[in-house]
């Protein structure tokens, strides 16, 4: 076996201090289309099992014994493959015990309670308690990223920067999203990408303020804002990476509020140090961008009191990030034994933690003109008071502008992993 995958198994079992449990991590089973043909859906291992076996394999589990170590305590048990997969899909057997030993290896072990992650056994009786208690201790360290996942992260992050830069050197108006789209992808995959990591977002004028903006038939005109919320995946490790531009020739109006959107971001990279606490980061960027908003004559008020208010969620509903690598949300949640904050500006958070060396957050601050936001009666009476209505109003088909990097955080300065890609309109 793999090195790495030896010290991570290791590192995993000294983080969940087991005891006398069990653990047993199930990648799960294809999914077959409604329609009754032999299609599946595209499978993915469970992540908590991708992250034990470095392999997809469906059906494959890997199993923990602490009893016998915790380097020689790991067991990966993989199906026999079948003549049918040789010749259809061309697969090779994968290297590890017969999956039909892993019954006789739980006979021997009966009685113990059994942690069960990843995707659940059937005939399996786990242990409730023991589970909840292992999957948050996993999620806890798989959140220090391990020198694979940081190359891997590198080489997603040059296979993004190469679509970006497709894209950029394209755009024009009489282009689609779709059109934008499949350039910016085929880019991606290009340079090393094996698929997009998420469905990718790409919104011209009002549609870059829908936040998850699906690619449409919409054609680029001059002076169209273009968000382009995207990135490449390498071996289930991904890139999530947004820029915003402008089609043609930026107003004045769209340049100060790319300048408030940019200038947020990059205070917000820089707090990404060890110790800092996500919230206050996410609330300083939320005060700095309200400041800038009043700067801008759309809000009115102290920026501070504003944000006590709730009133910068007009404006920048989302939180301000989320761990990324293994999935788009890898290891986000709460520090173990956190609860909830009550206070509803941070309700959006994704998550509440203090940041260590070794994690990889997203930074991605945004501001729109909302429709279903701005032209709901209650904010309106709400917040009657905050907000230049007329102008917010005059804005509506602006759309909106973000901007996300994915920073590494280190013992020293934070990295910017995707630093390459440009952040000029
Ligand atoms: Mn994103």
């Amino acid at each position: 076996m793999s090195t790495f995958l030896s010290d991570r198994r290791a590192r995993t079992a000294a983080a969940l201090n087991l005891g006398d449990t069990l653990l047993l991590v199930g990648a799960g089973e294809p999914v077959p289309l409604p329609e009754g043909s032999d299609q599946t859906y595209p499978f993915r291992s469970h992540a908590e099992y991708f992250y034990l076996a470095a392999h997809e394999c469906p059906g494959g589990v890997v199993a923990f014994d602490p009893r016998d170590g915790d380097r020689a305590g790991w067991v990966s048990f993989v199906p026999d493959i079948t003549e049918g997969e040789i010749v259809w899909e061309g697969r090779a057997q994968l290297p590890g015990a017969s999956v039909a030993t892993l019954e006789p290896w739980l006979t021997t072990r009966r009685g113990r309670p059994i942690a069960m992650l990843g995707a659940p056994l059937r005939g399996v009786v786990a242990d409730g308690k023991a589970t909840l208690r292992a999957r948050e201790q996993l999620l806890h360290a798989r959140r220090v990223k391990d020198a694979t996942e940081i190359a891997l992260l590198r080489r997603t992050a040059i296979a993004t920067a190469a679509g970006y830069a497709k894209l950029r050197s394209i755009l024009r108006p009489g282009l689609t999203e779709r059109a934008l789209q499949i350039e910016l992808e085929a880019e991606f995959f290009r340079a090393g990408g094996t698929r997009p990591g998420y469905g990718s977002i790409v919104g011209l004028g009002a549609n870059s303020a829908i936040l998850h903006s699906t690619p449409s038939a919409r054609v680029a005109q001059a002076g169209d804002f273009l968000l382009v919320d995207a990135g490449a995946e390498i071996d289930r490790y991904m890139t999530d990476v947004t820029r915003t531009y402008v089609v043609g020739t930026p107003s004045a109006f769209q340049r100060d509020l790319f300048q408030v959107v940019l200038a947020a971001e990059e205070h917000a990279v820089a707090r990404c140090v060890p110790g800092a606490e996500w919230r206050e980061i996410h609330l300083a960027a939320a005060v700095e961008m309200t400041a800038g908003l009043i700067s801008l004559g759309v809000m009115r008020g102290s920026a501070e009191s504003l944000v006590e208010q709730e009133a910068h969620t007009l404006f920048f509903p989302h939180g301000l990030g989320h761990m990324v690598g293994l999935g788009v949300r890898d290891g986000s949640g709460m520090l173990p034994g956190r609860t909830k904050s009550p206070r509803a500006s941070l309700a959006t958070l994704r998550m509440d933690l203090p940041l260590a060396p070794g994690y990889v957050v997203t930074v991605e601050p945004g501001l729109y003109f909302i429709p279903a936001l701005l032209n709901d009666p209650k904010r309106r009476e709400r917040f009657r008071d905050c907000v230049n209505w007329p102008l917010a109003e005059s804005l509506l088909h602006l759309g909106g502008v973000r901007i996300e990097d994915n920073v590494l955080v280190t013992s020293g300065a934070p990295e910017n992993l995707t630093a390459a890609i440009p952040k000029t309109l």
